[in-house]
């Protein structure tokens, strides 16, 4: 009897001390579309042994609707820190980042992490992955061709000026599917605040897009990237590094299309799109090794150099290629960051609002 209870007792303490079960060798990562370099999957799971499933959105309220409606099955999501964020953590959406295990931490640019904070406080939930901001993408032939000797290239106007607008209705103009992005442009056109929350700024925003909506071609957020690159549109309201990865897509193709990229005068937006685990995900120590990898200096580079987006990584500057990194459409000057502005959480009756007059501009209604 002694040597049974014994029996159990040895077999209960070795039991305890097993360690946690490893996880399965898979990870399901859910990024922005044109936002990784074609190896940086392939590479992590021949070193890791992990399998990776990798899909693509191309706007954060696609994102959300996912994370909101629960068990997504991702490990990794990448959110741009505000409002996104910021109003998924109120939410208890994401796990709190185990930084013990995320050995490239220190890698990360302080002054970005104090960015991050005002939607992460203490940079609990997110690591800073890329940063774009949204600019004008045009094309400079048809563009000259449409508006003649000097156009106001780096205008808004360029957009929302109707007289400009219908000039270039025939050639295209796309703007990004989001309100969180065209509301704030319409804004900054008018010489208004572009985080405003009073409803009759909203009024007026909404009065110059419908002025301009019979001229848009389309609402789309990734698709500008091959338009613009085929010479199907001359103009988009888009991401930087998307409208970048147009250029070169036209190069390479040798088409005679010159694409071009400029952040308006009137102001920008810029964010940030950070790693994020959601509280659900499924492989969440994968995600932790995914997020360390991505966080070497060597691989944010790489990514760097294959989107055209700046990452907040500050031993990966010099390694990313030099006709990158000192491109001032990927790493913008000091002088143009100063009209960059960077959006906050909107109370719920504006957020409402702003949907509604979404909804009636896109229907034309
Ligand atoms: C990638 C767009 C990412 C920039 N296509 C959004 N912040």
């Amino acid at each position: 009897m002694l040597a049974l209870a014994h029996l159990l007792l040895v077999v209960a303490t070795i039991l305890s001390a097993r360690p946690a079960a490893a996880e399965e060798p898979r990870l399901n990562v859910y990024n922005w579309s044109d936002y990784i370099a074609p190896d940086t999957i392939p590479k992590f799971e021949a070193e890791s042994g992990i399998k990776v499933t990798y899909d693509v959105y191309d706007g954060n309220e696609v994102l959300e609707a996912k994370l909101l409606s629960g068990r997504s099955g991702y490990d990794i999501v990448v959110p741009s820190a505000s409002p996104f964020m910021a109003r998924q953590i109120a939410t208890k959406v994401y796990r709190v980042l185990d930084k013990s295990k995320l050995t490239n931490w220190k890698n990360l640019d302080p002054h970005i992490l104090d960015l991050v904070a005002t939607a992460d406080p203490d940079n609990q939930h997110g690591a800073p992955y890329l940063w774009s901001d949204t600019g004008i993408g045009y094309n400079q032939t048809q563009l000259g061709a449409a508006l003649g000797e000097a156009p106001p290239l780096d205008s808004l106007a360029l957009i929302f000026d109707p007289a400009l607008a219908e000039k270039l209705a025939g050639c295209g103009i796309s703007l990004l599917d989001t309100p969180q992005e065209v509301f704030p442009a319409a804004l900054a056109y008018l010489g208004l605040d572009p985080k405003s929350r009073d409803l009759g700024d909203l009024d007026k925003a909404l009065a110059a897009l419908e002025r301009i909506r019979p001229y848009i071609r389309k609402f789309h957020s990734s698709q500008y990237i091959n338009d613009l690159a085929n010479g199907d549109l001359c103009v988009a309201l888009g991401y930087s590094g998307d409208v970048i990865q147009a250029r070169n897509r036209a190069r390479e193709a040798g088409n005679a299309v010159q694409i071009a990229f400029s952040v308006p005068k009137e102001g920008a937006m810029m964010s940030v799109d950070m790693l994020g685990i959601p509280a659900d995900a499924p492989h969440p120590e994968n995600a932790l090794r995914f997020i360390d990898y991505l966080l070497r200096p060597a691989v944010i580079a790489n990514i760097t150099d294959a989107v055209w987006y700046p990452n907040p990584n500050v031993p990966a500057t010099a390694l990313v290629k030099p006709e990158i990194r000192n491109d001032p459409a990927v790493y913008p000057t000091e002088e143009v960051r100063r009209r960059f502005y960077i959006d906050i959480p909107a109370p719920l009756a504006y957020e409402r609002a702003r949907t509604r007059a979404w909804t009636r501009l896109k229907s034309g209604r």
